[in-house]
């Protein structure tokens, strides 16, 4: 019998093989691919987002966690895109321009995914303008950008710019992280959120699509 408390288990402890094997079960059993994914998989980051935010948790913990999340999410996402399970919202990610770190970039597209966002990650050293075609094609609720260089957070306020130029900017809500990153910074160049750690971004996603 399908055991999704087990599932959020597994998430937690990172045990991917695990993971898999759940998840594969429930789905043998004709379990709800929205009840996998919300009873299971989200219930299991959302764990393991407290935790790290309490710093019960480090990045190694949350890497693997996100690592089993992953592989479980490979066997579901075909299933739910057949059963017409509407993610929360999409998000548009990236590495702002000149700009090459990815890890806590990564560790935030995992926690978004990890709580029901469909994530379109545009990796490192992404220009403003890739933001803008990639808001637009992709019909994004959130962009959210990550810098680790106070030379490259410009190109942040450029992004926000540019949204605005392209007559996107009230259609999707910008939300900015990182570690020279401050809400301070947020607020002077107008971005609508900002996260000090990838558990806290999950929170700035929901209030901005919840608006
Ligand atoms: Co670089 N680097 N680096 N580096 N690097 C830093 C950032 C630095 C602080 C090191 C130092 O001097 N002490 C310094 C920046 C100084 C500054 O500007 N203030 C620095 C420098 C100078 C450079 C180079 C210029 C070095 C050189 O070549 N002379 C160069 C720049 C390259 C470029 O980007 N153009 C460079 C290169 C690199 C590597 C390629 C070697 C490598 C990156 C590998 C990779 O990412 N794939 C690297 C690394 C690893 C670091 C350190 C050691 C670690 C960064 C990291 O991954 N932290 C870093 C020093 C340090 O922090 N100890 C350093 C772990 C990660 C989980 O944290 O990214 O902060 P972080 O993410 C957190 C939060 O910030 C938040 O959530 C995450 C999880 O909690 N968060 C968001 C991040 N994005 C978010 C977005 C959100 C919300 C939250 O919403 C959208």
């Amino acid at each position: 019998m399908a055991d999704l408390k087990a599932l959020a288990e597994a998430i937690i402890s990172g045990n991917q093989q695990e993971a898999v094997r759940l998840t594969q079960e429930a789905l043998d059993e004709n379990v709800p691919a929205d009840a996998i994914l919300n009873d299971g998989l989200v219930a299991g980051m959302s764990v393991v987002g407290a935790k790290f935010k309490a710093n019960e948790f480090y990045v190694p913990e949350v890497l693997i966690a996100a690592r089993a999340m992953k592989s479980a999410m490979e066997l579901l996402r075909p299933v739910l895109a057949e059963t017409g399970v509407e993610p929360k919202g999409t998000v548009v990610i990236g590495t702002v321009r000149g700009d090459l770190h990815d890890i806590g970039k990564n560790l935030v597209a995992m926690m978004l995914e990890g709580a029901g966002y469909r994530v379109v990650d545009l990796g490192v050293d992404v220009k403003p303008e890739k933001f803008v075609e990639a808001v637009q094609q992709e019909k994004a609720q959130v962009v959210a950008l990550s810098a680790l260089l106070t030379t490259t957070m410009p190109a942040m306020k450029d992004t926000i710019e540019a949204l605005k130029q392209a007559g996107v900017r009230d259609q999707v809500g910008v939300m900015i992280g990182g570690a020279p990153v401050t809400q301070e910074y947020a607020d002077e160049i107008g971005a609508d959120g900002y996260g000090p750690d990838a558990a806290s971004a999950v929170d700035v996603a929901n209030a901005l699509t919840s608006k």
